[in-house]
């Protein structure tokens, strides 16, 4: 472990200890108050931060969800696949940690508007990480459905879900929104037109929110990952291809996994709130770039 991270391992520790000590005075007061204020109906102080979590049935979401509970935070985990999801809140139940499972299509606006609903008070975090990639055509012969159904996912997903959980972001006074976007969101390369492009809009989502929401309580942090080796980013890009998937990652002696990049957003969603990480951009080794991998 080097310096660096010994002292970080440590500032983060005692940001941790201060935390959960707010958190146990919030928990005493309510307790103290509990009595008395019976029958009054104001709304439940949160003792604990709350996270939802968007496509967190697999890969970085998955283990995104798994890391902020660790990390003491109730987490709201969202996605299509109920039943994968359902394995990912018994992991963290299982773990000591606690997540509830929220089906959502973050491309339907009423699936978005029963998650909002599922968010029981104010929210510290939105990790908007549901998105993918479909296809590695030229521009000249690429499916427009494909092209269609990545904006929808990356971009408007993303759009469609902040506007949503806005409100209780603000209402937590300390309020962060997460965009998970990628380097794709930064430069292009030939066949990803249809990806980078949805992720370049990603991006620039996140950084007009930021814009538009200074002087407010709620800061927006985009994470930009490179190569990934999840279960499923390669597999469903190339739909099922599993010759093709492995290929993208042949050679390449560490590529990043989930966890990496979920260790990246929870570091990020835990600094105190007044440090804003405008963007973490994280590769494996050995990517230099988009272009230069070494495989070997
Ligand atoms: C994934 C990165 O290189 O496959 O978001 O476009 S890449």
């Amino acid at each position: 472990m080097t310096f660096v991270s010994v002292a970080l391992t440590v500032a983060h520790a005692v940001a941790h200890a201060v935390a959960h000590a707010v958190a146990h005075a919030e928990v005493i007061a309510v307790g103290s108050a509990m009595v008395q204020d019976a029958v009054m109906t104001a709304p439940a102080i949160p003792s604990r931060p709350t996270a939802v979590v968007t496509g967190a049935s697999s890969g970085i979401g998955a283990a995104t969800a798994r890391r902020l509970a660790a990390e003491g935070f109730d987490v709201i985990a969202a996605a299509r696949r109920t039943d994968q999801l359902d394995a990912v809140v018994a992991d963290i139940a299982a773990d000591g940690g606690t997540a509830q499972a929220v089906r959502c299509d973050v491309t339907s606006d009423e699936s978005v508007a029963q998650l909002a609903a599922a968010v029981p008070g104010p929210l510290t975090l939105l990790v908007n990480n549901a998105g993918g990639a479909l296809g590695l055509d030229p521009v000249e012969t690429g499916s427009i459905d494909e092209w269609r159904w990545m904006y929808e996912v990356n971009v408007l997903g993303t759009v469609r879900v902040t506007q949503a959980l806005l409100p209780a972001l603000e209402r937590s006074g300390a309020g962060t929104v997460v965009v998970v976007s990628s380097t794709a969101g930064l430069i292009v390369y030939e066949g990803g037109g249809g990806y980078t492009a949805a992720k370049h809009g990603q991006t620039a989502v996140a950084e007009t929110l930021r814009l538009e929401l200074c002087g407010r309580p709620v800061r927006v942090i985009e994470i930009d990952p490179g190569m990934v080796k999840t279960d499923e980013f390669s597999l469903h890009r190339f739909r099922g291809d599993a010759a093709r998937a492995a290929a993208v990652y042949e050679g390449v002696r560490e590529p990043l996994v989930a966890e990496d990049v979920a260790d990246c957003i929870a570091w990020c969603a835990t600094r105190p709130h007044h440090v804003n990480v405008d963007r973490l951009v994280v590769r494996p080794l050995a990517q230099a770039a988009q272009h230069k991998v070494h495989r070997g």
